[in-house]
């Protein structure tokens, strides 16, 4: 389907990534550049302790990448990508994207997340009004944490209607982003699309978001932290079919048109974590038992949402995207990556990380300590 908003017959399009070292966006460059050699991608990122060159490794001498480091909120940094490099296409994945993290520094979110698109926005505006804005997309990734918390397992999942409704400092810096993305659209007639998506997991995730934490801790034989009692809930999905939900919108998503994404694959915390357990024994040769039993049930997250459950009829209606992987296959796979990527793993897990695990953990698992061991929430 190639209706009048499509991007193409463009042939060649310089295509900008922001936040491609991290998480997402370099499984999106791994997949994306050597599948589409007729375009070329520009990767700005500023390297944060959640960026990682190594996750570009692959890709890095390709003919049509280029990296560039630098700060999505820092204006002159952002126009002078653009003067060089004229992207014809945003996709904007750079954000500070930790919720634990954004309860201890919140400036810093807003800093990147708000401000940061701004830059953005205001550059491709600058850059594209003069072209009359045919053939341009401005791509903001999104999250499901926007729309706050669902509180039972009864009420109907989010959809592209429900209201915003954000819980942490995160989601709040978010739901300011996609304001002001559909802002540009609506007073200067950007063409800017929107993607609101569940929780990502898979190789290439910082070691301090539940799944890899979990798992690397697990086979290090470490206590494994669960918030509360491990009943809030999430909609989980693999990392390759958020990429390729965003290419999808990208190539013939609606201009002003947000889609929701989500896996379909609720679960609780302490499943998750009970799984990825019995997992960690299975590929170690550890016995599962002892392995469950370094779960460890501490203080909660502050303001921590209950449930997040997404709606993603409009996409799979629409543009024909459904998710490939399940998430046993997923899992199993994802610890696979992160067993045969020492590297990689120790460079993530240097001096920041320790500080990280330090700050938000130490006084936590103590507390729990002090408690008797459950197993059960
Ligand atoms: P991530 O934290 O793994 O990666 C973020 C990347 O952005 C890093 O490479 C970092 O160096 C870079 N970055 C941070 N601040 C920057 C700045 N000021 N300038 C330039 N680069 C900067 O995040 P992720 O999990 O890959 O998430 C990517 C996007 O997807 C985010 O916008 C996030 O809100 C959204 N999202 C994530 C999930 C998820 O489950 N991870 C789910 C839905 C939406
Ligand atoms: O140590 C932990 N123990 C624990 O119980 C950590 C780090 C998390 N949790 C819980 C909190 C959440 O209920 O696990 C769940 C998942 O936590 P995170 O991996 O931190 O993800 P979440 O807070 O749900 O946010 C993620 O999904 C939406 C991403 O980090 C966001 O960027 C995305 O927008």
């Amino acid at each position: 389907m190639r209706g009048r908003d499509a991007l193409y017959p463009r042939e060649n399009m310089k295509i900008l990534v922001t936040g491609g070292a991290g998480f997402i966006g370099s499984n999106f460059l791994q997949i994306m550049v050597p599948r589409h050699p007729e375009h070329s991608f520009v990767c700005l990122d500023r390297l944060t302790y959640a960026g990682n060159p190594l996750s570009l490794e692959e890709i890095r001498d390709a003919r049509n990448f280029a990296f560039e480091t630098g700060d999505v909120a820092d204006p002159a940094t952002v126009t002078s990508v653009f003067e060089r490099h004229r992207p014809e296409a945003v996709v904007h994945f750079a954000a500070e994207s930790h919720v634990d993290r954004s309860i201890h520094d919140p400036a810093e979110f807003v800093r990147t997340n708000v401000l940061g698109t701004l830059q953005l926005l205001s550059a491709a505006r600058a850059s594209w009004a003069p072209l009359g804005g045919e053939f341009r997309r401005f791509h903001h990734v999104s999250t499901d944490e926007v729309y706050g918390s669902l509180h039972d397992e009864g009420q109907p999942a989010f959809t592209e209607e429900t209201r915003y409704d954000p819980s942490s400092p995160y989601a709040a810096s978010k739901a300011g982003s996609d304001h002001l993305v559909r802002a540009f659209h609506r007073t200067y007639g950007l063409p800017v699309t929107i993607t609101n998506c569940s929780n990502n997991y898979g190789p290439r995730q910082a070691p301090e978001k539940l799944i890899p934490l979990t798992m690397l801790r697990a086979v290090d034989g470490h206590e494994l932290p669960v918030y509360g009692t491990g009943t809030n809930r999430r909609d989980w999905l693999f990392v390759d079919d958020h990429c390729e939900a965003v290419w999808m919108v990208l190539e013939r998503g609606a201009v002003g048109r947000t889609y929701n994404v989500g896996g379909g694959d609720e679960r609780a915390n302490i499943d998750v974590v009970r799984s990825i357990c019995v997992l960690v024994a299975e590929e170690t040769g550890k016995a599962a038992a002892d392995v469950l039993a370094l779960i460890r049930f501490v203080e909660d997250r502050p303001g921590h949402d209950w449930r997040y459950a997404v709606e993603s009829s409009s996409i799979r209606r629409e543009l024909g995207w459904t998710p490939k992987s399940g998430m046993e296959g997923g899992l199993r796979r994802t610890l696979r990556w992160y067993l045969s990527h020492p590297k990689w793993v120790e460079s993530m897990r240097s001096g920041e990380h320790r500080q990280w695990l330090e700050k938000n953990y130490d006084r936590r698992l103590r507390a729990a300590a002090d408690k008797p061991t459950r197993t059960d929430p």
